[in-house]
């Protein structure tokens, strides 16, 4: 390993942050500042910089584990690996293959997650295989499909955010989920455009708006809608982009026109001449984006709301168009590039459907099965966890902590203590690795390479700059190994480099088309944006064993101007001459990625959530996080200095709410909902509409947010409702 620095990125956010890495004494790394990389330019926040402190042995894994007697005990490797093996012979022997679950992460590389798609599929033979990102972008995926065809979080690079005239943020606050982000819109304002929050919360965020809307949870469909009625109203829909790039206006503008911007006040809270000044900010520069994040996304109506606010982007002319555009702030550090390439239920490598017989026919071929073989779409993400002990009788599982961040936790904790077997891998043990029967440590970020896709679409190379500690293993080695003891012996490299060239043959010709990456241009590009297919000669490279199938695949690089990319890119690809794609920065810019090229409006309608507020549950809760600690806290409640800027959950409530239950700032305060309880200390704020109080979801134990929130799902996207569910307030005595 070099002893100099490495230019990598940090492990945690779908920012990606770059940053430098050093080897120091103790088996770990010092992070230094790379400034090269454009995302971030040298910036950090606390949990990138301290990020190296859970490479320390100290709060880690570094043997496996086997349970014996009750108790989790350190085993070798070999009997590890054999119990996984027989134990998921068994179940699939008595119970079929469909009684193996495997459950996936966002945080995997994109090594990582083609690989787990891919035992799934072809090692257990079992359709039951979905990941933590259903519980993330779903919603904004689903929407973005029915609406442009494509589902790239962001169609255009963060740096077009300053040199736009408006950016409305609907339920996304950047200021602690993505700090070094916030600089982009900084910069929006200080070269004269204007930002609008969305939020039931004044965040720090917010704080920096223009304007701060802050309507009541769960009613971010009726605010797009009042605000798409009052576009109407005024004669700002532009009617040439409605008639050239779009079909089904009509019927969107008659839903539209049925929500009047009075009755939309009445549902959301937010006043009459608010909404008009929204639309004022939003519609007069020429150029204008949305931005959507888990506030309007987690909801049981999230790819309707999404939905709503890409009509009114459409009815305004702001999507495809130079600056202007809808995109969805992706989360997890590999949230874009985790959803594109098989982990997911409905999904096959490259954004191809599982229930697609050419996509079905393309990536058998690649793996080289018969295409009849693949199972077909599996259970989201919740109705997984649900079936676990059921149906579902072994589950493997590699990067999610459900105990903590799942919906209705405490009955997913059940749901998985009634399993016949558990296998986890995780870099620390976990609240859920603590219930398994095997524990796998893993090598992480800093010990092994890979490619994460950050939330432009940029594929990013993450390097291994340090030897990783005794006793652990990579994702990669450990499919390896079990796919070798359950009889598949090829086709499971433990090489990430190897993966990702199978990975590219998998994906070429489909919307999320790697082809033309390499490990060698992502070291010299910083990043390539996809759609990036092969050049002709690019694609024969890549082949090997597939060279003709690499031919046929040419032939389909054609349709691949359907995903919309850029005129000056088409003609890059088109030449067929060899010639490297650039890859596609910005989306859409000539044509949406639908059949005919036009975006289509979805007529929505306003509809509650699952669960309102009544005369038992008052209160609203919403939840959500912190900028000092990630997701379920497994990894960052190891950090001494996060914990001591986050040291554990809270309960935020506005003065008024305080008083009447009569908690003073720091009370311990039980908030109870139809699935339970949870405590925690008082956080008393203006900050926060009165009607509503929020709790971040990183802890376990009494305070655990997820004890209270709803599983009640999206139709279409299958998300859970973690941002609004009907909770009444206790005082609690000490
Ligand atoms: N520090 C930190 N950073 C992270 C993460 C982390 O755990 N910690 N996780 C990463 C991941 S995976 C993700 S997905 C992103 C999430 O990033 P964000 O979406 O920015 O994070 P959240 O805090 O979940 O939600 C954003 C805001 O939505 C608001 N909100 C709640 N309910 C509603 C509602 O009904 N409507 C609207 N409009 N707003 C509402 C909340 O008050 C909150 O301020 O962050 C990433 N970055
Ligand atoms: N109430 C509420 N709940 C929520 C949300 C909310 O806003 N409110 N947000 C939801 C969202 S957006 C998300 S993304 C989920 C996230 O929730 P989780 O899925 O629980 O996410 P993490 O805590 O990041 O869990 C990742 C686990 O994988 C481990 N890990 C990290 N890297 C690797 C690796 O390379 N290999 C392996 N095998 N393991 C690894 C980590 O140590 C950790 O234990 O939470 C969801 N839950
Ligand atoms: S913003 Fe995200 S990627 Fe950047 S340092 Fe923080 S956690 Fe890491
Ligand atoms: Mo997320």
């Amino acid at each position: 390993m070099p002893n100099s620095a490495t230019p990598t990125h940090c492990p945690y956010c779908a920012l990606q942050c770059g940053m430098n890495l050093t080897p120091v004494e103790g088996g770990t790394v010092e992070v230094s500042e790379r400034a090269d990389f454009p995302v971030n330019r040298g910036a950090l926040c606390g949990k990138g910089r301290t990020a190296p402190a859970v490479l320390s042995s100290r709060v880690r894994l570094t043997s496996p584990l086997v349970r014996s007697g009750g108790t989790l005990v350190p085993a070798s490797w070999d009997e590890a690996l054999d119990r996984i093996a027989a134990e998921l012979s068994r179940t699939r022997a008595e119970h079929g293959p469909d009684a193996c679950g495997v459950f996936g992460g966002g945080g995997l590389t994109n090594e990582k997650a083609y690989t787990l798609g891919k035992f799934a599929r072809i090692v257990l033979g079992t359709s039951q295989i979905d990941y933590n990102g259903r519980f993330c972008m779903s919603s904004a995926a689903a929407g973005g499909i029915k609406a442009f065809g494509l589902d790239r979080g962001l169609p255009f690079p963060l740096e077009d955010i300053p040199r736009t005239g408006c950016v409305i943020l609907v339920g996304s606050n950047p200021a602690e989920t993505m700090p070094p982000s916030l600089r982009y819109f900084t910069e929006l304002r200080e070269n004269g455009g204007t930002l609008i929050v969305i939020d039931p919360r004044r965040t720090k965020t917010a704080e920096q708006a223009d304007l701060h809307l802050a309507p009541r949870p769960g009613t971010d469909l009726a605010l797009a809608l009042g605000l798409l009625h009052l576009v109407v109203a005024e004669g700002r829909v532009d009617e040439e982009y409605v008639r050239e790039r779009t079909v089904g206006w009509e019927e969107a503008r008659a839903a539209a026109m049925a929500h009047w911007p009075e009755y939309v006040e009445r549902i959301t809270g937010v006043s009459v001449p608010q909404l008009r000044e929204t639309v004022r900010m939003f519609c007069e520069p020429e150029a204008a984006m949305v931005l959507t994040a888990r506030g309007p996304e987690q909801q049981s109506k999230g790819t309707d709301t999404v939905g709503a606010w890409i009509n009114l982007c459409l009815a305004t002319g702001r999507a495809g168009r130079p600056l202007s555009g809808y995109g969805c702030l992706t989360g997890q550090g590999n949230g874009q590039g985790g959803r594109e390439h098989g982990q997911k239920a409905d999904q096959l490598p490259g954004y191809r459907k599982l229930d697609d017989p050419a996509a079905r026919r393309h990536v058998a071929e690649v793996w080289g099965v018969d295409p009849d073989s693949l199972p077909g779409p599996g259970r989201s993400a919740y109705e997984l966890l649900d079936a676990l002990g059921t149906d579902i009788r072994s589950l493997l599982l590699m990067g999610s902590n459900p105990v903590v961040s799942a919906p209705h936790a405490a009955h997913i904790e059940e749901r998985i203590k009634s399993l016949d077997f558990l296998a986890v891998c995780d870099v620390v043990l976990s609240e859920t690795a603590a219930l398994a029967d095997v524990v796998l440590p893993v090598t992480q970020w800093a010990e092994e390479t890979g490619t994460t896709t950050n939330l432009e679409g940029r594929v990013l190379l993450r390097r291994q700059a340090i030897t990783p500690p005794e006793g652990v293993r990579s994702d990669l080695e450990i499919m390896h190994e079990l796919a070798d003891r359950l009889g598949v012996e090829k086709g499971f490299p433990t090489d990430p480099e190897e993966v990702f060239e199978e990975l590219r043959r998998a994906s070429a010709g489909g919307a999320a088309d790697y082809s033309g990456i390499t490990y060698r241009r992502l070291a010299e590009e910083n990043g390539v944006f996809w759609p990036c297919p092969a050049p002709e000669a690019g694609l024969a490279d890549i082949g090997g064993t597939a060279d003709t199938e690499g031919a046929q695949d040419l032939g389909d690089l054609g349709d691949v101007g359907d995903v919309g990319g850029t005129a000056d890119t088409r003609g890059a690809r088109d030449s067929g001459n060899g010639e490297v794609h650039p890859g596609t920065p910005r989306l859409f810019l000539d044509r949406f990625a639908t059949p005919d090229g036009r975006a289509r409006f979805v007529p929505v309608s306003h509809r509650a959530s699952a669960e309102e507020p009544d005369a038992e549950y008052p209160v609203l809760l919403t939840t959500g996080r912190v900028v000092a600690q990630y997701q379920s806290g497994a990894q960052t409640r190891r950090v001494d200095e996060l914990n001591a800027a986050a040291p554990g959950p809270f309960v935020e409530l506005h003065p008024r709410l305080a008083e009447r239950l009569g908690a003073t700032e720091g009370d311990p305060v039980a908030v109870v909902s139809r699935r339970g309880r949870a405590v925690a200390p008082a956080r008393i704020t203006t900050a926060i509409r009165p009607d509503t109080v929020f709790m971040p979801f990183h802890w376990y134990g009494e305070g655990r947010a997820n004890s209270l929130t709803n599983p009640a799902l999206d139709p279409t996207s299958r998300m859970p409702e973690f941002k609004t569910c009907a909770v009444r307030l206790e005082t609690v005595k000490r």
